[in-house]
C-alpha cells in the first residue's frame, strides 16, 4: 500500500522500516558500521561512509518522512543542528525573520553564532503582526516556531506562507514542529517548506537520546542540504537512530496520552487559587485557541503557567514537586517541570525575557503519560 493510504498509527509502526533482506529481522537492525566495503572502487550497495548515510539511519528518515509527509528526511545529530544546516543555506547580508519566543538555544544561535557571520534576525511576533512588516529585501528565511518556547502561541502557519509566497525572492519556510509533533500538526500540508524536529523530544519519547531531523520535498532542497550535512557532520549515530525509530512506533499513543493528561492539568491549574495565569492552547482562554484548533488535531502535552507571587515562591514550589523532575528538556514519557528563565531560557538576553514575558514566576511543564490524579497530586501539594 502507498503510505498516502495509511494512518499515522500504522505509519508510525511501519513507514520506513523493512524485514532486514539478510536475517529477516523483523527490526531494523543497529548498523554499528563506520564504512563499507566496496568490490571495485567506487562500487558498493549504496553505503560508503556513514557520515553519508547508514542504512539505521536510512530507516529512520523514512519514517519521519512518512508521518510529516514529506518526501525526504535528513536525520541530524540534534535539534540545533537542524537550525544550523538551514542557516548555512544563507550568506553575509542574509536576513532572518523569526518568531520572537522560540526555544533559547534557537534564539542563541542566530544571535550569537550566524550574526557574527553577517545574518541578522529580526524577532517578531508573528501571532500578534503581520510578516510584511518585518521584510527586507535580503529576507531568505522564516523562522516559525508553533505553538512557541515556552510561552505557547500558536502561529498561523497558513497565514505566514500565504504572504511569504507574495516576496520576491520567496523566503524558505521553515516550521519547527518539535512540540507539537506530526500527530498533531503537519506543517507541509499547509505550505511551509521545510519542518524541524529536535527528535530529542516527543519523536524520541524517552529522554535518553539527542537527535533532530529535517523533512522536507524536492530533491534540489535535498541536494542542498545534505550537502552541507555531509560536509560539515552533524549526523546521528546508529544507536541513536534506531532509539528514535523505535521510539517512533509508541507516538501516536503516547501524544494522545500526553494530551489529555495535559488538558486536564491546564483546566485544574486554570482554578488554583494560586495561580496567575495559565497558557495551554486547548483552553477557551487561550488567545490563540481559534488558530489552534482548525491547524492543529490536538493541543499537544505542553503548559506554561505564571504562579502568584515572586521568584522565591516559584522556586520554593519547583523544588517541593516530588513526581514532576526539576530538569530541562520535554516531550518524554515522564513528565518535567523547569524555569524557563533560569533554565531553558537563559541564554536570551534579560531585557530581551523582559520583554516577552519570560518572568521570574514562570513555570513550564511536559505532561508526561503518568497518571493524571497522581500528577495533579503532586502539583497541589507542591502548590500549597
Ligand atoms: O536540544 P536539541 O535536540 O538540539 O533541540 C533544540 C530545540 C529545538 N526546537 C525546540 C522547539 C526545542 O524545544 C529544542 C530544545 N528544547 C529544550 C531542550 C527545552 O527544554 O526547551
Amino acid at each position: 500500500m502507498e503510505s498516502q493510504d495509511l494512518a499515522f498509527e500504522t505509519l508510525s509502526v511501519h513507514a520506513g522500516v523493512q524485514p532486514d533482506p539478510s536475517t529477516g529481522a523483523i527490526m531494523t537492525p543497529i548498523f554499528a558500521t563506520s564504512t563499507y566495503v566496496q568490490t571495485t572502487p567506487g562500487k558498493h550497495l549504496g553505503y560508503d561512509y556513514s557520515r553519508t548515510s547508514n542504512p539505521t539511519r536510512t530507516a529512520l528518515e523514512g519514517s519521519i518522512a512518512a508521518l510529516e509527509g514529506a518526501e525526504h528526511c535528513l536525520a541530524l545529530s540534534s535539534g540545533c543542528t537542524g537550525t544550523d544546516i538551514l542557516c548555512h543555506t544563507l550568506e553575509a547580508g542574509d536576513h532572518i525573520v523569526s518568531v520572537d519566543d522560540v526555544y533559547g538555544g534557537t534564539s542563541r544561535l542566530f544571535r550569537t553564532v550566524w550574526a557574527r557571520h553577517g545574518v541578522e534576525t529580526t524577532f517578531a511576533d508573528l501571532a500578534q503582526h503581520d510578516l510584511a512588516a518585518f521584510i527586507r529585501p535580503k529576507t531568505k528565511m522564516i523562522w516559525i516556531e508553533t505553538p512557541t518556547n515556552p510561552l505557547l502561541k500558536i502561529i498561523d502557519i497558513e497565514r505566514v506562507v500565504k504572504q511569504a509566497r507574495q516576496l520576491n525572492p520567496k523566503p524558505l519556510v521553515v516550521v519547527d514542529n518539535t512540540f507539537a509533533s506530526p500527530y498533531f500538526q503537519r506543517p507541509l500540508e499547509l505550505g511551509a517548506d521545510v519542518v524541524l524536529h529536535s527528535t530529542t523530544k516527543y519523536l524520541n519519547g524517552h529522554s535518553d537520546v539527542v537527535g533532530g531531523a529535517l523533512a522536507f520535498n524536492g530533491s534540489e532542497l535535498r541536494q542542498k542540504l545534505h550537502h552541507i550535512q555531509n560536509s560539515m557532520g552533524g549526523v546521528p549515530g546508529p544507536f541513536d537512530a534506531w532509539l528514535v525509530l523505535r521510539g517512533i512506533k509508541t507516538l501516536a499513543l503516547r501524544m494522545k496520552r500526553h494530551e489529555e493528561n495535559a488538558m486536564e492539568l491546564a483546566s485544574w491549574l486554570e482554578k488554583h487559587p494560586k495561580i496567575e495565569k495559565v497558557l495551554y492552547p486547548g483552553l477557551k482562554s487561550h488567545p490563540q485557541h481559534e488558530i489552534a484548533k482548525r491547524q492543529m488535531k490536538g493541543f499537544g502535552g505542553m503548559i506554561t503557567f505564571f504562579l502568584k507571587g515572586n521568584l522565591d515562591v516559584a522556586r520554593n514550589f519547583l523544588e517541593r514537586v516530588r513526581l514532576f523532575a526539576l530538569a530541562e528538556s520535554l516531550g518524554g514519557v515522564e513528565s518535567l517541570i523547569e524555569h524557563p528563565a533560569i533554565m531553558t531560557h537563559a541564554s536570551i538576553p534579560a531585557e530581551m525575557r523582559a520583554k516577552l514575558g519570560i518572568t521570574d514566576t514562570l513555570a513550564r511543564i511536559s505532561t508526561g503519560i503518568e497518571n493524571v490524579q497522581d500528577l495533579r497530586k503532586d502539583l497541589e501539594q507542591a502548590l500549597k
